[in-house]
């Protein structure tokens, strides 16, 4: 942990100083905040060499092109993979959608089986049920039990020949439970299934080898990792990319085209079709180089410190109860207080310069499985310090009194 000083890494992130203290930012599993060093690479590429990817031969073009590729491998080697199976989306939901579109609705049919669990994220439910309506096949779900963890103890039911896909979570955006997802990957390719992992908020947390996990599919956003918003990436194994149909057509994903039909480009542009977010993408390039300069042990051990330290202050305070209840955990907790609605007491909370979220985190069925309308929700990153948790349990338990 030496040299990682959030007091410091405030320095690096100018919201700090233009928002008036207090600012405790506690809302990074929707978005985080941007690092200089991301704002002038957006400047940068938009200043000195604005031009369109892939088709300029003159300078700034030249320079677009190679700024853009240079982010991509920059994101294959943070996760372990080959850049032709990286492809840049605008964020974790375009992604899976992608795979929704481009492999489900043409590889599935009826009797097929598409298995997601209870603590998806709409992001990776929605898609699967539409492509679910649309193919004929059968969507079933890995249970979640009262302690936040799937229930995996007889696989067999939900993993058999009829699964052909397998779509699950990496690590919750509500209960922090970090899913066993090797083994599930394992048991998806036991039966024939293919795979797809939402890593939204695993990746900006933790080490992530896709090389070593095996998944067919992986799907993040750059905004959540400290880059800008508008980009996604995409991974797909390269023999699986080779063989689908691509997601949308137009610019660039073509080979070629006649009055009568067209061709394919080589992946992943098959799957960039028009003008992609260049600028975004170079900007996440930036965000993925200071997330190494850190390093990402350091930034996972600090993730754990602080949940563990706000874990143990918000279990002291009276009435409110804390959902989920797992060892392997990120740093995301979401709670419920008596008697106060989480929406009330976000906008108390905000009084204080304090920012969580309140609501449903785009997971109505978590919701109806704990059998509440919404909880609140508090998550850390690299800036976050455990002076913010002790203000942030102070005024709860200020808020608390109010509602007395
Ligand atoms: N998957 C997970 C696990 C997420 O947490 C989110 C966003 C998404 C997918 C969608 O990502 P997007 O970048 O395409 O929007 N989660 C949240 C959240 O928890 N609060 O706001 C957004």
């Amino acid at each position: 942990m030496k040299n990682f000083d959030p007091i410091q890494i405030r320095k690096d992130f100018p919201i700090y100083s233009n928002i008036d203290q207090p600012f405790i930012y506690l809302d990074n599993a929707a978005t985080t905040q941007r690092p200089s060093v991301v704002l002038n690479e957006l400047n940068n590429y938009y200043t000195r060499f604005n031009a369109n990817v892939h088709r300029a031969i003159y300078a700034i073009g030249e320079q677009a092109t190679q700024a853009y590729e240079n982010a991509r491998q920059q994101v294959a080697k943070f996760i372990g993979a080959d850049s032709s199976s990286i492809i840049f989306t605008k964020g974790t939901t375009e992604s899976i959608n992608l795979v929704a579109y481009a492999w489900a609705r043409n590889n599935l049919s009826a009797n097929d089986e598409i298995l997601v669990t209870e603590m998806e994220h709409h992001s990776n439910l929605v898609p699967w049920q539409l492509a679910a309506k649309a193919t004929g096949a059968k969507l079933k779900y890995i249970p979640l039990n009262d302690d936040g963890a799937l229930d995996l103890d007889d696989p067999d039911q939900y993993f058999n020949n009829k699964t052909k896909f397998v779509a699950v979570i990496h690590q919750s955006n509500v209960l922090g439970t970090i899913n066993p997802i090797k083994e599930i990957i394992k048991m998806a390719h036991h039966v024939g299934a293919k795979t797809l992992i939402d890593g939204a908020q695993w990746v900006p947390h933790g080490h992530t080898d896709l090389s070593n996990l095996n998944s067919d599919f992986y799907a993040f956003s750059g905004h959540k990792m400290l880059g800008p918003t508008g980009v996604g990436i995409l991974y797909g194994k390269p023999e699986i990319l080779d063989e689908m149909e691509p997601f949308q057509g137009g610019g660039e994903m073509i080979k070629s085209v006649t009055m009568d039909e067209a061709t394919w480009n080589e992946i992943p542009y098959k799957f960039e079709a028009g003008t992609p977010n260049i600028a975004q993408a170079i900007g996440l390039g930036a965000a993925v180089q200071y997330i190494n300069n850190l390093g990402l042990d350091n930034i996972h051990h600090h993730g754990e410190k602080l949940t563990k330290y706000a874990l143990d202050k918000l279990n002291q305070i009276n009435g409110l109860k804390i959902h989920g209840d797992q060892k392997e955990r990120g740093p995301v907790i979401s709670f419920e207080i008596e008697n106060i609605h989480p929406q009330d007491l976000a906008q108390f909370l905000d009084q204080d310069g304090i920012a969580i979220r309140a609501g449903q985190h785009c997971t109505q069925p978590i919701m109806d499985k704990l059998g509440v309308f919404a909880t609140s929700r508090a998550s850390f990153y690299i800036y976050n310090t455990e002076d913010d948790i002790d203000t942030f349990c102070e005024s709860i338990e200020k808020t608390a009194s109010v509602f007395k």
